[in-house]
């Protein structure tokens, strides 16, 4: 319906200037990290996709797998009017729910929000033209903090996919499920997708396929870095590493420099030792009930949880 439906709340140079502030505080860290928002410019947010498709990557099929048979349950629930998304990315598997909305009647606005301005770009112009009489307005942002920005009013549906959650640390999901449950009134609905622990020897290969198309994902992060910061990295340098965590039960992607380097980068000199880590993505993996344990200590009241036939992965509604 409405032609140009992007609204960039986090402007290009607020955007830069999180990721001048995330570089700064990562790399002069005794243990090098970067937070994996930073991922997601057209190229990493095209290899993304490319990852959803990979045989080894589970999540995205298990939870298009759940929504397809259950988006007609979700719509009845929750009789939403407006349907937000979190970190929407391609929207691909929300079109199962827009699909069962619209067969119901009654949603008038779709709100995606992501940190990335070309994947929203795409899904906003595709969604609009295949929804006609749904209003759709994309939101540039990151959905850590432009959660007070969300439209008010009418029943909302808040949906939170692909098990992206995940890469909160503890203390940040705490955080987050709390602002979250803040800005939402007593009606509103969460939709959450979470993948589930299981045998490590089905998630280290989703984090790390034998294509090789995550570990190009994971140095795409210091190509983003080069050109938007003028660093100097040499991604061709680092390998690719998946570890399973079972103590935190999650996984990290990390970049392993293969030999000593010197990286310049906003006025910083960067040292790598040979072996050194910088760690690029924490992916915590849940069981049902730490799940409804979180949302309940936000405030959330657990609804449904389904899961996949092969219980990979699970999608919890909760109402706050
Ligand atoms: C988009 C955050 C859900 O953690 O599985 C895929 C990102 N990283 N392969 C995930 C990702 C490596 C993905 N999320």
């Amino acid at each position: 319906m409405t032609a140009e439906p992007l609204e960039v709340y986090l402007e290009e140079r607020d955007l830069e200037r999180g990721l001048r502030d995330d570089v700064r505080a990562g790399l002069s860290a005794e243990q090098k990290w970067l937070p994996p928002k930073w991922f997601y410019d057209a190229r990493g947010s095209e290899l993304f996709e490319e990852i959803t498709r990979l045989p080894e990557y589970y999540p995205t099929r298990a939870e298009r797998a759940v929504l397809a048979e259950r988006a007609p349950d979700i719509a009845a629930l929750t009789e939403a009017k407006t349907l937000i998304e979190l970190g929407s990315g391609s929207s691909e598997k929300t079109r199962l729910l827009l699909d069962a909305f619209t067969r119901r009647g009654g949603l008038g606005t779709f709100v995606p929000l992501d940190v990335s301005v070309s994947a929203l770009r795409g899904s906003t112009a595709q969604i609009a033209a295949d929804y006609p009489g749904l209003r759709v307005r994309g939101i540039v942002g990151d959905f850590t903090r432009q959660l007070d920005r969300l439209p008010t009013g009418g029943r909302r549906l808040v949906v939170f996919l692909g098990g992206t959650i995940g890469n909160l640390l503890p203390a940040e999901r705490a955080e987050f499920l709390t602002a979250m449950r803040a800005a939402l009134e007593v009606g509103d609905w969460l939709l959450l997708g979470t993948d589930l622990v299981k045998d490590p020897s089905v998630i280290v290969p989703a984090y790390d396929d034998a294509a090789g198309v995550t570990a190009e994902f994971n140095r795409n992060v210091l190509q983003v870095i080069n050109r938007e910061l003028g660093a100097d990295f040499d991604p061709g340098a680092f390998d690719h590493v998946a570890l399973w965590d079972p103590e935190h039960e999650w996984i990290e992607m990390r970049l392993r420099a293969t030999r000593p380097m010197r990286v310049r980068v906003l006025g910083m000199t960067v040292d790598f030792a040979a072996g050194e880590d910088l760690r690029t993505e924490v992916s915590a993996k849940f069981h049902r009930e730490g799940i409804a344990a979180e949302l309940a200590a936000a405030g959330f009241v657990t609804a449904e949880f389904w899961t996949d036939p092969d219980g990979l992965f699970g999608v919890t509604l909760a109402r706050a």
